[in-house]
């Protein structure tokens, strides 16, 4: 399998993160990347080659454009605004345009990451848009390939995209890859792509974007929102608007899901990608359903990642793959290669 890799990936490094109240490191950090492209070098039949240093197309067709312009130039913004050059501490939102505010974008830094924020979970740092623009292009890389007759491929993307949408980040997110992969394949030829989210927390990023499209239907199976992160979207009833109505599926599962639960989900999501009449598919795979994954109550086990590849290879689509989260480090290479190895073997 073809595998799309940057080290332009390793740039953006969290510092830390809120838990409860407190500090703790960036579960969201370069490490991730290195673990899995590591594995996938020892491993066999992956090969790596870099995605061209460009800012795909396809990208302003899923952003907003002024999204991009200040995600582009957020952090000198940020670094003048607090005076202590390169000791600036990541970049941290800390109030949001609620229900009885209006949302007018302010005109000061910190006022516009309020604006563009959906939550304080994501430090935007200095090599933020770097590390999300060298995803996107791995991304839209990998879709290049799959559209030009490749089998699959899988772009070793970080940080993660799912939970961006047109003109937001959150969710240790900031560009969609997914989204970027789906409209480049679209761009490409493909008339219906289907997108299937296999993170552990609903892709909100990815369903706002497709919402109201008819073009890319967007399945998510996911920790329910009732309890888990994102909270405001990814319920059973959300099934897509105007034209986009029934191009949009959500099967939340309960805290503790384990094999049997998630399969019969997969099978439900495999179906609908089937009777959709979808060209081309994006998994949108997050590893953090793993039993030893710090975010996740799933129950989900190495072996289960490759039974996973393998259903989804079973849908018989020229098919991009890209990283979402997985946040148990030590384990994430290993999990990563099962699942393509085990989509690869099907
Ligand atoms: N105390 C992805 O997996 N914060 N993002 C959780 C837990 C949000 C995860 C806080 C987690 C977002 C791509
Ligand atoms: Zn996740």
């Amino acid at each position: 399998m073809r595998v799309l890799y940057t080290p332009g990936v390793l740039i953006h490094a969290p510092r830390s993160e809120m838990k409860h109240g407190t500090m703790i490191p960036a579960r969201e950090c370069p490490a991730r990347a290195v673990i899995v492209r590591d594995a996938l070098t020892q491993g066999q039949g992956f090969h790596f080659e870099e995605p061209p240093g460009t800012v795909p197309p396809a990208l302003g067709r899923v952003h907003d454009r002024d999204y991009l312009e200040f995600l582009q130039t957020a952090w000198p913004r940020w670094q003048a605004h607090i005076g202590q050059g390169d000791d600036t501490p990541d970049a941290f939102p800390l109030i949001f345009p609620v229900r009885t505010l209006n949302e007018t974008r302010p005109k000061a830094i910190d006022g516009e990451l309020s604006y563009y924020a959906m939550d304080t979970g994501t430090p935007l740092t200095a090599g933020a848009w770097e590390s999300a623009l060298a995803s996107a292009s791995s991304a839209a890389e990998a879709a290049h390939r799959v559209a030009g007759g490749e089998r699959a491929a899988f772009a070793l993307t970080r940080p993660p995209g799912h939970h961006a949408a047109a003109g937001k980040f959150g969710g240790y997110c900031f560009l969609n890859n997914a989204a970027v992969a789906a409209q480049t394949l679209l761009d490409a030829g493909a008339d219906k792509v289907a997108i299937l989210d296999l993170d552990y927390h609903h892709g909100n990023g990815t369903q706002s974007i497709f919402q109201a499209r008819g073009d890319v239907l967007v399945v998510n199976i996911h920790a329910d929102p009732d309890f888990e992160f994102p909270f405001f979207l990814g319920r059973a009833d959300e099934t897509g608007e105007g034209p986009g109505e029934g191009a949009t599926l959500n099967l939340p599962l309960a805290r503790g899901t384990g094999w049997s639960g998630y399969a019969e989900a997969l099978e439900r999501a495999c179906a609908a990608i089937a009777a959709f009449g979808a060209e081309a598919l994006v998994l949108s795979w997050g590893f953090d359903t793993y039993e030893g994954d710090p975010l996740s109550t799933f129950k989900i086990a190495r072996d289960d990642f490759a039974r996973m590849g393998e259903r989804a290879a079973g849908l018989g689509l020229p098919s991009v793959i890209v990283l979402e989260g997985g946040y148990a480090t030590a384990s994430l290479g290993g999990n990563v290669a099962a699942g393509l190895s085990g989509f690869a073997g099907a």
